[in-house]
Order: structure tokens, then C-alpha cells, then sequence
């Protein structure tokens, strides 16, 4: 009989409604795992509190209160970036195991703190939600560069492009110093760079850009949804605010070994809903994801003499390929992939081996680190050294 693990999930966003999803159905899908998570406690901020009573949570809006809470064992942080080091640091003084989205933090220096903090306790499960290393595909791509399947690698090229950014959408958090494109869509592409090939740059160069830099208040056009559902209307009458970070990013880079690579990320490029991605090139061969395609890697094998691209299917389970598959091809989606993040922490606080390793706040330190170096060499219009971002 599988242990329980009481869960309180703070922030009842799109992040928090798919996690209680995803927490129930663990035990469903992988009926083995030796902890069950419960739904304890929700904290909710104030514009979420609604929807969070309705889907059926006694949903609190005392954040200490639900965080010190003797019954809960496990805080999962889904609140906006800003509030992420408050609630992570109270998680870990209050002996709780800890899961925040990403990403970490809004600074190497709070990260760094935070990752000192929780490796005091080394009891504690300490992960970020880097989602996208809980698609098959990504996993089997890691395992491919760990075989060292074609060699070592020459080139690689990342993306995160979006395309809801466009001059309609009002003004939220993330349009403002803490929530910048970099923050949310180029800190998944860094992870997944460092998670499939374990290399972080050496140096970097990189320009940040803001496309719009005003936005209209949505105290004055109504909810960001309604706002972008009224698009071009008279919902666009209002008053604006002024944006402060990056609505489009880029970055080049040094690898060890001597590959370089580029990365991109934006959410002004019509037409890339989601579109996040690699392609590495190795000395005897090549590896491409995508979003788009999610559930299938492609790789180029050179060394054969039929060249061409092979389009694996991932989502089949068995001793190849990570997570289990209701049937070969059945297809996986977002809400899979969180359920085998809750899934892995559920065996890393039981202590079990992991195929595919949950992202540690080490691991998002290096990523803020990145983003620190990032920001520098555009501000100063220079390039940078990683080992010079602590
Ligand atoms: C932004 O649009 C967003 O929701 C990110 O915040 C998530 O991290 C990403 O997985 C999907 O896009």
C-alpha cells in the first residue's frame, strides 16, 4: 500500500489547476509508485480564489498559514516568479519537501540562496518544474548524447517562440521586470539544452528586445482573456502601462568541447503557438525536437548509407523509452508530462534510481545564472563569461 504525501499547492493559475490534476492522477497512472500525493490545502491569490472554491478546494488566502501547516508535507509553488523565493524559503524552514515551477527565481543571487538553503536539508525533495524533460522524446534524446550515439557535438540550435505577445494583450506580471519572455520561455529552452546535452556555455553574447513598450492597463480593458478575446474592439480603450522587460530574446553561445550554438525565444511570432525545440548536430549524425511534433524525435544517422531523417515514436513505454503509454501511440500531452513530474518526485522522495532525472534548484541555478549573464552582455553590450555569474 502505497504511502500518502499530503500536497498544498500555492497560486491557482493555469499552473496550479493542471498540477492538482496531475497529483490525483498519479497513483492511476503509475499504480506502482510507492507514494500517493493527496490535495491537502490550496493558497490562492485573491483573482483566483473563485475558480479554486468551485473545482472543490477549501482555498486559503493566508499564505504562512498554509505553507507552516503541520498536516502538509509537500508545498508546490505556482505562483507568479516574484513570489517564488518568499514561499520557497518559508517551505524550507518549515521542513516541507519542496516543487516550484519555473523558473526558480528572479536572480542568480536569490536562486543561489535557495539552493543553499534547501541542500542544508538533504531530506527534503528540492525540483523545479522544467516540464518539457517529462516528454519521452527528450528523455530518449538524453539518452542518445549520454551513449554518445553520433559522437561529439558540433552544433546546437534552441527555440521557444509564442506568439500571444502581440499589441492587444494587456498588461500583466509578466510584461514587468520579473516575468520577461527570457524568464519563461528561455529559461525552458536553457534547461532542456543542459538536461540532453549536460553542457552549459562558457561564454555568451545576447541582445533582449521589447516590441511593445507600452500596454494597456487591464484594470481599464478587463481580464486578460477578455481583453484578448476582444481583439482590434472597443475593449482596447484604456489607459497604458509601460513594459520593462524582454518580449523577444537571443543568444549566441561557446560550448565545452568546442561546439557553439544559438538559442531564440519570443511571443511575437505568429503562428508558433507553443514552439519550443532543438536540433544538435554531432560529428556523425543529428538529433531534432519539437513541440510541434511532441511525441517524436528525429535523428539523422550519417553513418548510414541510406541518409535520412528517422521519425522515432517516443510515446510507446517499454525498456526504450521513458513513462508508460496506455497503448503504443496513444499520444502524449502537456497534462501527461505533469503528471510524470509529480510522478518522479514521488520516487525521488521514496529514494528511487531515476531514468530521467527531476531538475534540481542547482540545476535552475545555473539556468538564472544564464539569464544574469544573458542580461549583462546585452546591457553592456559585451560578451560574457558564465563562471563570472554567481
Ligand atoms: C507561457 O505562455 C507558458 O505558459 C509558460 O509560462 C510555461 O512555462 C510554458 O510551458 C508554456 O507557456
Amino acid at each position: 500500500m502505497a504511502k500518502t504525501l499530503n500536497v498544498s499547492i500555492l497560486g491557482y493559475g493555469m499552473m496550479g489547476t493542471v498540477r492538482a490534476v496531475a497529483y490525483e492522477a498519479v497513483t492511476r497512472y503509475y499504480p506502482s509508485c510507492p507514494i500517493k500525493p493527496t490535495l491537502y490545502q490550496a493558497f490562492t491569490l485573491e483573482s483566483e480564489a473563485a475558480a479554486a472554491k468551485e473545482s472543490g478546494w477549501d482555498a486559503k488566502s493566508d499564505l504562512d498559514a498554509v505553507i507552516k501547516d503541520s498536516g502538509c508535507d509537500y508545498i508546490d509553488v505556482c505562483l507568479p516568479n516574484a513570489m517564488h523565493y518568499d514561499a520557497v524559503m518559508k517551505a524550507i524552514e518549515a521542513g516541507k519537501h519542496v516543487f516550484c515551477e519555473k523558473p526558480l527565481a528572479v536572480s542568480a543571487q536569490q536562486a543561489r540562496e535557495m539552493t543553499e538553503a534547501v541542500e542544508k536539508k538533504p531530506e527534503l525533495l528540492n525540483a523545479v518544474n522544467f516540464i518539457y524533460r517529462r516528454c519521452p522524446s527528450n528523455v530518449y534524446a538524453r539518452k542518445l548524447v549520454k551513449e554518445n550515439k553520433f559522437g561529439k557535438l558540433i552544433e546546437a540550435r534552441s527555440f521557444y517562440n509564442q506568439s500571444w505577445g502581440g499589441p492587444d494583450t494587456p498588461y500583466s506580471w509578466r510584461f514587468g521586470k520579473t516575468g520577461g519572455t527570457l524568464g519563461d520561455l528561455g529559461s525552458h529552452a536553457l534547461d532542456m539544452l543542459y538536461y540532453v546535452t549536460g553542457m552549459r556555455p562558457i561564454e555568451l553574447c545576447a541582445m533582449q528586445w521589447t516590441h511593445i513598450t507600452e500596454r494597456w492597463d487591464p484594470k481599464t480593458v478587463g481580464s486578460d482573456l477578455a481583453a484578448r478575446m476582444n481583439r482590434g474592439s472597443d475593449a482596447n480603450k484604456g489607459e497604458k502601462v509601460k513594459v520593462e522587460t524582454d518580449d523577444a530574446t537571443r543568444i549566441m553561445y561557446t560550448l565545452p568541447g568546442g561546439a557553439i550554438g544559438s538559442l531564440e525565444c519570443t511571443r511575437n511570432a505568429w503562428g508558433t503557438e507553443n514552439t519550443h525545440g532543438y536540433e544538435l548536430y554531432f560529428e556523425n549524425g543529428a538529433i531534432r525536437w519539437c513541440y510541434d511534433d511532441v511525441n517524436y524525435l528525429s535523428i539523422y544517422d550519417a553513418s548510414k548509407p541510406e541518409r535520412g531523417w528517422a521519425r522515432v515514436l517516443t510515446n510507446r513505454g517499454g525498456k526504450d523509452f521513458a513513462y508508460q503509454s496506455f497503448a503504443d501511440g496513444h499520444m502524449y500531452g502537456y497534462r501527461d508530462f505533469t503528471v510524470n513530474a509529480c510522478y518522479e518526485n514521488m520516487l525521488k522522495i521514496a529514494g528511487a534510481d531515476e531514468e530521467a532525472p527531476v531538475a534540481t534548484f542547482r540545476d535552475a541555478y545555473d539556468v538564472e545564472r544564464t539569464i544574469d549573464a544573458v542580461r549583462t552582455s546585452w546591457e553592456n553590450r559585451t560578451w560574457v563569461k558564465l563562471a563570472d555569474f554567481t
